[in-house]
């Protein structure tokens, strides 16, 4: 979340910054602001709301100038308004953009207003100016005072900072919320995410926890936690351009629902080898690992922790391995039991979430490995962990998370393999389920097909103040998924329960105004959950069955049943996703709500 941006180059940087911003306003779009120094003052322009309102005072009053910083906030203290925006500044000689949380920003406020600053914002981000204008006030360098004023940070955060008496120079800090560098040819950069830089260079460093550097136009240095000098390695970014563009869809989250096909064979094909999954795709050392384990934990949050709950019904359905699934940041919070031989499996769509990470550093020394499934190479979870499976889905850019969770569910139905063959999971049933996950683009491509049918049945939906989603076995986390995407980009409030559970409460609340979605598994439940259906009719709740033809449940008054493929069971989950993405973005673009940065929300959550 917030989203920085920074340049030194000889070209005036303020187009750089701008374009920088607009491919970080998924971060946080609450205001936006950018200081650039133009030879011999840092003049500073921001404003309240989303990129395009500085965009439109940027037109009126352009900004030039060789080295600037900008930012995209998605406010945590103080609300979103010019004066709260960031770049802050401690009078004319320093500013900075920050993301992330000082938590001991009040007794620095106090001792710093005692020493007779004044605050103008009520921003934790405004100390860090003073300090550093206090430190090179009293003699620092620019580069200690960056190093000093670190060092009397709690908290985690990436910053980004220029000084008027610095020309050209920019230092960067990273402790707990990720910070790149873009290596360019006599221009470098900064920037909270690869994908703000790539119009201007394809090569990123990426910089490591209590990392300090210092940029300009030709020279990189940077000093570690321990203050010594570093090379970090240059990697380049492989993605094509296009997957950052919208192309021929209205929303970055219709483009990645449609995306699905292709993405979900991408987790997989190169995964496979004779019918058997690879396990060196996890890694050199996951052999070794995985013989060695007893149990699994899982920890992840939103979306991912979804994924998650689906894999736990895997793991010890299908491979027999006791597998626990937890939010992270109840996990991280409460004294937990780790038993011996246990696997850390976090899941990350940005591999930055901050609960997960703080999860994965509390127990590291107590777990026998970890394994992150995740889609951003070089992010904090990949590099922190033993093993990784990368979901290779591609930026993504929508708020609401969509292809990253089909991926993550076919990585984690592949790690179920590759660790199940050490329990119950025979290699027939693996060739088996394998052969099954061939099918999946071609499933997923078809479910896409219900997208005009879904149209028209939002319409259902867009008046409406409350939902209920429905599912049994591994439908129930999709149940969930789906609640959770109609509530993030629909703001009508969705509720998902296992069908089991309608009667031990929520059915008090079932009436005509109260839609009721459900996926319906083919599987040994379905019976049971024909019966939970009957029990909504019964009173008056209209029901949107999502069902395959051999699961006859019929349409009916007030029972509107929408066709799905049959598929192999254990394709369920990841196909039966697909309808209820639809249906979100339908209801969302009826509601007329914005749907790739929905109200309060931003994506990569580095903020606990
Ligand atoms: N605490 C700062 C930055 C917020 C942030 O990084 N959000 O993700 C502020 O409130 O401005």
């Amino acid at each position: 979340m917030c989203g920085i941006v920074g340049a030194t180059a000889e070209r005036s940087v303020s187009g750089i910054l701008l374009e920088g911003l607009r491919r970080l306003e998924y971060r946080g779009y609450d205001s936006a602001g950018m200081a650039v120094w133009d030879g011999e003052l840092i003049h500073r322009l921001r404003r309240e709301g989303k990129v395009q309102a500085l965009a439109d005072a940027l037109d009126g009053q352009p900004l030039t100038g060789s080295a600037g910083i900008a930012h995209t906030r998605w406010a945590t203290h103080g609300k979103p308004s010019e004066h709260n925006a960031h770049p802050h500044m401690s009078g004319t000689s320093v500013a900075v953009v920050h993301n992330g949380i000082i938590e001991n920003f009040e007794e620095l406020k106090s001792e710093l207003m005692i020493s007779g600053y004044n605050f103008s914002s009520q921003t934790d981000t405004e100390v860090i100016a003073h300090l550093l204008d206090q430190a090179i006030k009293s003699g620092a360098d620019h580069l200690s005072a960056v190093k000093d004023t670190v060092a009397s940070l709690d908290g985690a955060f990436a910053l980004g900072v220029i000084h008027e008496d610095k020309p050209g120079e920019l230092i960067a800090a990273r402790q707990g919320s990720p910070l790149v560098i873009g290596v360019g040819i006599g221009e470098n950069f900064i920037a909270s995410d690869q994908l703000a830089l790539l119009p201007v260079t394809d090569r990123f460093m990426f910089l490591e926890e209590g990392d300090i550097a210092h940029l300009t136009r030709d020279e990189i240095t940077v000093w570690d936690i321990n203050g010594e000098i570093v090379e970090r390695e240059v990697t380049q970014y492989k993605h094509a351009t296009s997957a950052t563009e919208k192309g021929k869809f209205k929303h970055f989250m219709m483009k990645e629902i449609y995306e699905q096909p292709t993405v979900t064979l991408a987790a997989f094909q190169d995964r496979i080898q004779d019918a058997l999954v690879n396990e060196r795709a996890f890694g050199e050392q996951a052999a070794p690992i995985f013989d060695q384990v007893k149990q699994i934990q899982i920890i992840a949050c939103g979306t991912s922790y979804h994924a998650g709950l689906i894999a736990k019904y895997w793991m010890e359905g299908l491979a027999g391995i006791p597998c626990h699934v937890e939010v992270a940041s109840e996990y991280r919070y409460r004294p937990v039991v780790i038993q011996e031989g246990t696997l850390f499996i976090s899941i990350s769509q940005s591999g930055e979430t901050a609960d997960t990470l703080a999860a994965l550093r509390d127990v590291k020394d107590q777990i026998l490995a970890s394994l992150t499934i995740c889609n951003v190479p070089g992010s904090s979870l990949v590099r922190e962990s033993d093993l990784c499976l990368m979901t290779n889905a591609g930026p993504e850019i929508g708020v609401a998370s969509t292809k990253a969770f089909t991926t993550q569910l076919v990585c984690l139905l592949l790690t179920t393999l590759v660790i199940g063959r050490r329990f119950k999971i025979t290699e027939a049933l693996e060739r088996q389920i394998v052969e099954s996950m061939m099918l999946l683009p071609a499933l997923i491509e078809e479910s896409l097909q219900m997208d005009s049918d879904i149209e028209l049945m939002s319409q259902a939906f867009a008046e409406k103040q409350h939902s209920l989603f429905l599912g049994r076995g591994t439908l129930y986390p999709i149940a969930m998924e789906g609640a959770l995407k109609l509530k993030e980009i629909s703001y009508i409030h969705a509720e998902a329960y296992p069908a089991g559970e309608l009667k031990h409460g929520p059915l008090a609340l079932v009436d005509k105004d109260m839609p009721v979605v459900t996926v319906a598994p083919r599987n040994d439940m379905l019976d049971k959950l024909k019966a939970n259906l009957q029990e909504v009719s019964a009173r008056g709740g209209e029901l949107f069955v999502f069902a395959g033809c051999t699961q006859k449940v019929q349409s009916g008054e007030g029972v509107h049943v929408l066709g799905m493929p049959d598929m192999p069971e254990i394709l369920e989950p990841i196909v039966y996703t697909i309808p209820l993405q639809l249906l979100s973005y339908h209801v969302a673009v009826l509601k007329g709500t914005d749907v790739d940065q929905p109200r309060n929300l931003a994506k990569s959550v580095t903020v606990e």
